[in-house]
């Protein structure tokens, strides 16, 4: 699964950090969810997030994933927390869209559980 969506580290180690909301190409691998820088502007139409490095990627393995209705005004956000305490909230304005993510990054977190 790919996609658009904003995102914010919220903690890193277990330290709070100043929000700061971008948008990233998201992308759920076997095991964790890589985050790719967009281009800025208009995307070229060469653009695509395999021929670009990974910004960041997050390991799934023992996280936590919850609705993150008191930790920002905006709508439809998740919270996403690591073993080693790193927390982020994505986030769409599309209700659907971010359903479909929170039921697919569960997935792989009880898959994950289970190995
Ligand atoms: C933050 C910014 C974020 C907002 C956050 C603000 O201000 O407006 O968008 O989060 O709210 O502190 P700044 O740009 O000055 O850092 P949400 O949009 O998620 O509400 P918060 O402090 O209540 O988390």
């Amino acid at each position: 699964k790919a996609g658009q969506l904003n995102r914010t580290k919220i903690a890193e180690g277990g330290r709070k950090l100043r929000k700061s909301w971008g948008v990233s190409w998201v992308v759920l691998a076997r095991n964790s969810l890589v985050f790719y820088k967009e281009p800025k502007g208009p995307a070229p139409a060469t653009w695509c997030p395999a021929s670009s490095r990974p910004e960041s990627s997050v390991d799934l393995r023992g996280a936590a994933l919850d609705w993150a209705r008191h930790l920002s005004s905006k709508k439809n956000v998740i919270h996403l927390r690591t073993v080693t305490g790193n927390e982020f909230l994505l986030q769409s304005d599309h209700e659907a869209t971010i359903q479909e993510w929170a039921r697919a990054i569960r997935e792989v977190i009880h898959r994950l559980d289970l190995e």
